[in-house]
């Protein structure tokens, strides 16, 4: 008896240690907005592949808090600057709070394109953006 509770209390602590840790850790974003203090993670959910669209997976949380956060809007602009042309436009749905999937993303040549990742107010001005370059290489 006396060993399952010694048990039970070294594994309390050690969660708790394990929880301190994890708040003081700084946030791992693939995205940092700085202005608006949001962090973004992505994920393929269809990797770009040559005469496909792919679609992207979205998690947007606070860079304070890491708790979700879903700004007005949210905007993926994709462009080939060396090129000075971009694509069609793509489409962004949220799925539930903080979670958004960008789909329609056509990368349709190959070369360096940038991702413009922009977090919109209602009146569909840009509050904050992220430009990610990517190299398309099928
Ligand atoms: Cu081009």
């Amino acid at each position: 008896m006396k060993a399952r509770i010694f048990w039970f209390l070294s594994a309390w602590v050690i969660g708790s240690f394990s929880v301190v840790s994890s708040v003081e850790a700084a946030p791992q974003c693939d995205l940092v907005f700085t202005r608006a203090g949001v962090c973004g993670n992505t994920t393929w959910v269809f990797a770009p592949e040559q005469y496909e669209e792919a679609t992207l997976g979205l998690r947007l949380s606070q860079l304070s808090s890491g708790a979700p956060v879903s700004p007005k809007a949210i905007k993926l602009v994709l462009d080939m600057p060396s090129m000075g042309h971009g694509s069609a436009p793509t489409k962004t749905v949220m799925k539930s709070a903080g979670v958004y999937e960008i789909s329609r993303i056509a990368f349709f040549m190959e070369g360096d394109w940038t991702m413009d990742f922009q977090i919109l107010d209602s009146n569909g001005r840009v509050l904050d953006q992220v430009i990610v370059p990517i190299t398309i290489d099928w």
